[in-house]
């Protein structure tokens, strides 16, 4: 008799081919509708799979979890970051989590490109002229926006994603500053000229355009807040392809009211979908909806990792991308 298939609950809609072949390989139960689970719904997926497929849309909390039935044995998040589990109590009752580290760090990277070269040279401020019909002939100091050239780039945050960024940012001729919890190997900091900063905040204060690249954890959440923002130039830009709670959002919107900053560019919020009524409509400000990975290519390979997480982990091995808890 073959043995049983695990019974794997995918929490959103998945690409074609990763849906397909989750079906080929396990019991897999899909959510056509591809709408966020209610509380509810979350609670009932744990209690009756053996393993969860999640998202950044999932809020797997010490709740969710006590409601998870015994079977449930692996959470499988499709994303790299993990800030919408706890992992701790995940890992203390016994459930293997999993992410998909990797393969989207190009697309992320490109993300951050697009805005750092976009908001300062006021590209959508010219999409939305043109598309108002608002082109009436060139003049010699209309739309100026600053040069990248020989700026000062700040890295929060210098993991696989800070690093990609920090590679193209060195093409178009930013200047490579960094903070993290500690310098990178030293070749890569000669390829790139690299300046490690230790104290983040003597870096805000020097940079012309700060980008966030750091996970959200506890000891990240807020971490640029009103006093750290405040350290910042005001002709300095500020970028977030990472995680909203790494800014505090409000205070983020007051200083760009308050021209206490030169513009921003943020992919992510502190509370999404819902984002802070005070940053819409600004002139300098580009808003997008957390799709700093989302490519074709991405989502694919992002499924893939979920699969062979789930199948190293049916097959009895330990999976290759476990997330291991900072404090056990
Ligand atoms: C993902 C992300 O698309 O991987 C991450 O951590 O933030 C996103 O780019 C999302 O998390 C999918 O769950």
């Amino acid at each position: 008799m073959p043995a049983k298939r695990l019974k794997v609950v995918v929490t959103r809609r998945l690409p074609g081919p990763v849906e397909l072949r989750l079906k080929e390989l396990f019991d897999t139960e899909l959510n056509e509708t591809d709408t966020a689970l209610t509380e509810a719904e979350l609670a009932d997926a744990v209690a009756r799979a053996d393993v969860l497929v999640s998202t950044v849309t999932d809020q797997i909390d010490g709740r969710i979890l006590a409601r998870a039935g015994d079977s449930l044995r692996l959470i499988a998040q499709f994303g790299a970051g993990v800030d919408n589990i706890d992992v701790q109590t995940a890992v203390q009752r016994g459930i293997t989590v999993t992410n998909t580290p990797g393969v989207l760090t190009d697309d992320t990277a490109d993300a951050t490109l697009a805005l750092i070269l976009a908001v300062p040279r006021r590209l959508h401020e010219g999409i939305e002229l043109m598309a108002q019909g608002h082109f009436d002939g060139w003049s010699p100091t209309w739309m100026m926006g600053r040069r990248l050239t020989g700026k000062r780039l700040g890295i929060i945050g210098m993991g696989r994603i800070g690093q990609a960024v920090a590679r193209r940012a060195k093409a178009f001729g930013l200047q490579i500053h960094y903070h993290n919890r500690k310098p990178v190997a030293r070749n890569f900091e000669e390829q790139l000229e690299a300046t490690y900063w230790d104290s983040l905040d003597q870096m805000l204060a020097r940079m012309d355009i700060v980008s966030v690249h750091c996970p959200h954890t506890p000891a990240t959440f807020h971490l640029l807040n009103a006093r750290r923002l405040q350290l910042m130039k005001p002709d300095a830009f500020i970028i977030n392809t990472a995680r909203g709670e790494v800014i505090d959002e409000a205070a983020l919107a007051r200083a760009l009211r308050a021209g206490q900053l030169a513009g921003a560019g943020l992919d992510v919020f502190e509370r999404e979908p819902k984002v802070n009524p005070d940053l819409v409509g600004l002139p300098n400000v580009i808003l997008l909806p957390h799709m700093g990975s989302a490519t074709l290519e991405g989502r694919v390979e992002m499924g893939e990792k979920v699969i062979i997480n789930i199948k190293t982990f049916a097959d009895g091995h330990k999976p290759p991308d476990r997330v291991i808890p900072a404090i056990l």
